[in-house]
């Protein structure tokens, strides 16, 4: 049995095609995660993209997302790549037309 294991509900969305640890990101003490599933669909458009943030806590990490966002488009890819920065507590996620940067959630 893992300790956590997460997914999404769509089928091929790649759901943990990328994840990283996001530190901590709302300052809490507890580690948070970000998961991407660059293929995720929207009404029947493909591959938009989604991304979910997980906060940790003192009773573990929560299946449930704190966070989401979608790609903006269809063909947007967003979460193709999820990654902390080094120099601050914010996480830089990507699809092929974006960058956001979230500093806090
Ligand atoms: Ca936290």
């Amino acid at each position: 049995m893992p300790d956590w294991q997460g997914a999404s509900n769509q089928e091929e969305a790649h759901y943990g095609w990328s994840v990283a640890g996001a530190g901590d990101v709302n300052g809490d003490g507890y580690a948070d995660i970000v998961v991407g599933a660059p293929d995720w669909n929207v009404e029947f458009v493909d591959n938009f993209g989604k991304v979910w943030v997980h906060h940790g806590s003192n009773s573990g990490l929560p299946t449930s997302a704190t966070w989401t966002d979608n790609g903006a488009s269809g063909g947007d890819r967003f979460g193709y790549s999820v990654r902390p920065r080094v120099t601050s507590t914010a996480m830089v996620m990507r699809s092929h037309r974006r960058r956001t940067r979230l500093d806090e959630w």
